[in-house]
């Protein structure tokens, strides 16, 4: 499969499929979530979170079309219905225009302001290329934010850490922080929807265990705003920066709970 290179199309979804022919695939995401059509599957049991309070200096880095932060192999997850262990590969969020609509998964048609994806790879293999050859080598954890009337403190090593790495290639180290900090606490985590889906930038590559959990992170208008800030390879505000929704084309959504 050939790489793709970022050019003047890579911020603009609807010509990926010229790019890379997997991004015209039966089984592409985001998905809208239509719930009353979701089916509760047993199987969907609670994750265990392995290691997600580990502390870690990581690094923030504006990739041209995200922001991303690498994480230290050492965080896993298992159950939640996943057929192995998945460790933690990186994170990094998509968003809309100054804290407008900007999730890439949406609930009933609800677009969320912000979503956050921690991408992980089943245990046994050591880099995401490889993980992505097998059907099922994938699994990204989805998290929503929505508005809240005072900021999450939470969240100040990564709003602070925005404004040193506004144009492409610009990095920053982080202050210390945990993967456990940027999600809701583990009780809060039980009401998920799963499906198989893809990466959704291209490759497109159909390899994802795709996790949506129901409860939204807080954050305030302020912090939401920050990453409007941000400027794509092409020096243009990095606003939108969501695939728009793919036909389900078939695939049934599980929930865990309800
Ligand atoms: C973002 O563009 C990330 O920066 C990419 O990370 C990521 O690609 C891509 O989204 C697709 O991931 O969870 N949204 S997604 O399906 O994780 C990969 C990198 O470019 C392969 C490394
Ligand atoms: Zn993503």
């Amino acid at each position: 499969q050939s790489q793709f290179t970022c050019d003047n199309e890579c911020n603009v979804p609807d010509k990926w499929n010229h790019a890379n022919s997997n991004c015209a695939g039966k089984h592409q995401s985001p998905i809208n979530v239509v719930t009353r059509k979701t089916l509760k599957d047993e199987r969907l049991t609670n994750f265990q979170f392995d290691n997600y309070q580990q502390i870690f200096r990581g690094t923030i880095k504006n990739n041209g079309h995200s922001v991303q932060v690498g994480v230290p192999h050492l965080s896993t997850i298992s159950g939640g219905g996943l057929p192995t262990s998945y460790k933690a590969v990186q994170f990094h969020l998509h968003w809309g225009n100054n804290g407008g609509p900007g999730s890439e998964h949406t609930i009933d048609g609800e677009q969320y302001p912000m979503e956050l994806h921690i991408v992980h790879m089943k245990h046994h293999y050591t880099d995401l290329t490889t993980a992505l050859s097998d059907p099922e080598g994938v699994a990204v954890l989805g998290f929503f934010y929505e508005r809240s009337n005072s900021g999450n403190r939470k969240y100040d090593p990564i709003i602070n850490a925005l404004q040193s790495i506004k144009t492409t290639n610009g990095n920053t180290s982080l202050l210390p922080i945990s993967l456990a900090q940027l999600i809701p606490s583990e009780q809060n985590l039980t009401t998920y929807y799963r499906y198989k889906g893809s990466l959704t930038t291209p490759g497109c590559t159909e390899a994802v265990i795709w996790t949506l959990f129901e409860n939204p992170i807080p954050l305030s208008i302020d912090q939401l705003k920050a990453f409007s800030e941000l400027k794509f390879n092409d020096g243009k505000p990095m606003v939108g920066t969501f695939r728009p929704v793919q036909p389900l084309n078939g695939r049934q959504v599980s929930r865990s709970v309800g």
